[in-house]
């Protein structure tokens, strides 16, 4: 997420990071280059003068809190402004109190409609405990229904069949019928792509609001897409209100700019973003969580929304349990740790919601690999119960034996059981380290 764009901002923030004074000059040149970096991320223009001129018009405040350096109280401002143009509060599904909530996910062809709505009726049924029922009004391509049914099925929500030889409002009626028979809390519909410049969709789409009157509209947009997706957005916005917008693909090797000015451009909130292909993959977007990312300070809540909603309870109680551990964490204890870091995505998506400075001084987490994964769970599955318990009495010719059974050299044998020496001493630390917020933070949800 941002990956270019963070590394350019951090490295404008450190060359001037270790200074007690600012000088007028270097924060021009500094507010000079934080431009040109959001530009080249695809921000657009107006945004980006806004945003330079609302941290312009708050530069005396750099000097005036005496416990931090002006550079430091740069910084702040910058994370603050980054927030407030992105919405600065996260904005939460709206449901109506007993009774249905009806929502439309609209959108142009392949922004991921359909897939949002199936981590849209996960999420909601997951999180808030609701009955969900999903209906897709797509009538021009079976496949799109079958899509949506399929990603449904791995979901708690429920599918209301539709074909392709019905009419539109046809089947809205009767979904809507059945979801307030069976009384459900949400009625989720999947649309088929309309392109804002195409009349007849947008007569369509528009006849079907005016049937239903949903009490969300949802606009999906490809992060990728650029300002296209905000002219888009702007032109249904005149013929209908969107109630929010759903942001796609944010794990791709996008931009940013979009995520960064459709808020200030169209003054509709981005309520949800999606961050890969799963049914769990996508988030409540959260404005100072996305801008401390950007600046490379780290995204820990996030971490520990995604660690809650990819590990089931009981694993996750495991894994409170490990962590509780200091000099009792054994190879079993690595092992359940091990399955659950892959679980949220492997070390990568880990390592980019870990604030920068913890990633440079922790070479354990930058070395872990996806192939070393598989190789440290085979090597601990080669082992007797004995060996896991205490990894101590792992000698050479219990190495040679682990080796053969598993298939791994014991010069790799080797390095792993190292790095569950460093996991080990990351747990101690963070058993003990109270200066560490960060690592606070995930322990406090961990043990709690
Ligand atoms: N990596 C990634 N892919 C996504 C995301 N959302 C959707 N996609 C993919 O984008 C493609 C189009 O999605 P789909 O839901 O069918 O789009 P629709 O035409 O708007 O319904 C599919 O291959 C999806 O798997 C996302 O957040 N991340
Ligand atoms: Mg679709």
């Amino acid at each position: 997420m941002f990956n270019n764009l963070t590394k350019k901002i951090t490295d404008i923030f450190e060359k001037i990071s270790h200074r007690s004074h600012l000088k007028e000059k270097k924060i021009k040149e500094t507010l000079r280059k934080i431009k040109s970096a959001l530009l080249d991320a695809d921000v657009s223009l107006i945004i980006a003068d806004m945003f330079l001129k609302k941290i312009k018009s708050k530069i005396s405040e750099a000097y005036i809190n005496k416990n931090f350096s002006p550079s430091q109280n740069l910084i702040k401002i910058v994370l603050r402004e980054l927030t407030k143009i992105m919405g600065s509060k996260s904005h939460l599904f709206n449901f109506l109190l007993n009774q249905l909530t009806i929502c439309t996910i609209i959108g142009q062809p392949g922004s991921g409609k359909t897939t949002s709505t199936a981590k849209l009726a996960h999420l909601l049924s997951k999180k808030y405990k609701k009955k969900i029922l999903v209906v897709s009004i797509d009538i021009y391509r079976p496949a799109a229904i079958l899509q949506l049914k399929r990603l449904i099925q791995k979901t708690k929500a429920n599918f209301f069949q539709s074909n392709c030889n019905q009419k539109i409002i046809e089947i809205i009626k009767l979904a809507m019928l059945t979801a307030k028979k069976k009384k459900y809390d949400v009625l989720l519909i999947d649309t088929a792509g309309q392109i804002h410049t195409n009349y007849s969709k947008i007569k369509e789409i528009e006849k079907v609001q005016n049937y239903i009157k949903p009490h969300e509209t949802l606009f999906v947009i490809d992060s990728m897409a650029g300002q296209d997706s905000v002219n888009a957005i702007k032109k249904f916005n005149k013929i209908f209100t969107l109630s929010g917008i759903i942001l796609t693909k944010l794990d791709s090797d996008t931009r940013g700019g979009v995520a960064l000015s459709v808020r200030a451009l169209t003054k509709i909130p981005i309520k949800y973003i999606g961050v890969g292909e799963k049914i769990y993959d996508l988030q409540i977007f959260h404005p100072e969580r996305i801008a401390k990312r950007i600046l490379g300070m780290g995204d820990v809540l996030s971490l520990i929304d995604d660690i809650k909603n990819k590990i089931k309870d009981k694993e996750l109680d495991l894994m409170k349990n490990t962590t509780k551990k200091g000099n009792t964490f054994n190879l079993n204890d690595f092992l359940v740790q091990i399955k659950q870091i892959k679980k949220i995505g492997g070390i990568e998506s880990l390592i980019h919601k870990l604030p920068i400075s913890i990633i440079n001084n922790n070479s354990m987490l930058n070395n872990i690999d996806k192939e070393s994964f598989i190789k440290i769970e085979a090597m601990i599955q080669s082992m007797t119960e004995k060996e896991r318990k205490t990894p101590s009495i792992i000698k050479y010719s219990r190495k040679k034996r682990i080796s053969k059974g598993s298939g791994i050299t014991i010069q790799e044998i080797n390095i792993y059981l190292k790095k569950f020496e460093n996991m080990k001493n990351i747990i101690k630390n963070l058993n003990k380290n109270k200066k560490n917020k960060i690592f606070e933070k995930i322990k406090n949800y961990l043990i709690k």
